[in-house]
């Protein structure tokens, strides 16, 4: 419920302006759970001709698109298509595959890079928290090199996206950071 308030107050804030919102990371990172979650609309599933699945949630003026990183380099390129104009990133991160952390890295790096995403808040999902062996948001940071990031306004949070845990205080400090750089 609180979410929802969220979003009320996002939509309330930026006005007429669309606010666009990535959410990225590994297949298997949650963030399909968590597009559900913030339970703000109908999730609707979008094959692009070139052969990857892009969800979208849209809200008043806010708009929600998830896919996966990682896997066929081929499609990259068509990444692009949907960076310009994103507002923030929510990176999701499996904090319990351990194996898969450094390509979750490079792929963050990777994205990071692009020029359309320069401006772009990066919030971090430490996910999964609820499994026994889940990193630490602190070392999921270090994994990914967050400490190292420059020029870019960044925050990790712990969450649990099947418990619902954590995902209010992430986004109330996303829609803050939005505000304060209106
Ligand atoms: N234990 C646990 N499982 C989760 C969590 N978030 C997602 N999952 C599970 O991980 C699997 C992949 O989640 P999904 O949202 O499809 O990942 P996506 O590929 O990033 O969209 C599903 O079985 C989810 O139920 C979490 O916080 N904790
Ligand atoms: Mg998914």
């Amino acid at each position: 419920m609180a979410l929802v308030h969220h979003f009320l107050l996002f939509s309330g804030l930026f006005g007429t302006r669309e606010m666009r919102i990535l959410i990225l990371g590994l297949d298997g990172a949650g963030k399909t759970t968590i597009l559900y979650r913030l339970q703000v609309g109908e999730v609707v599933t979008t094959i692009p001709t070139i052969g990857f699945n892009v969800e979208t949630v849209t809200y008043k003026n806010l708009k929600f698109q998830v896919w996966d990183l990682g896997g066929q380099t081929s499609i990259r390129p068509y990444w692009r298509c949907y960076y310009s104009n994103t507002d923030a990133v929510i990176y999701v991160v499996d904090s319990s595959d351990r194996d898969r952390m450094g390509i979750s890295k490079s792929e963050l790096v990777a994205m990071l890079e692009e020029e359309e995403l320069k401006k772009a808040i990066l919030v971090v999902f430490a996910n999964k928290q609820d499994m026994g062996q889940a990193m630490t948001p602190t070392e999921v940071a270090n994994a990914l090199g967050l400490p190292a990031l420059k020029d870019r306004k960044w925050q990790i949070f712990k969450t649990s996206a099947t418990k619902g845990t954590g995902l209010d205080e992430a986004m109330e400090w996303l829609v803050e950071s939005l505000k304060s750089r209106q």
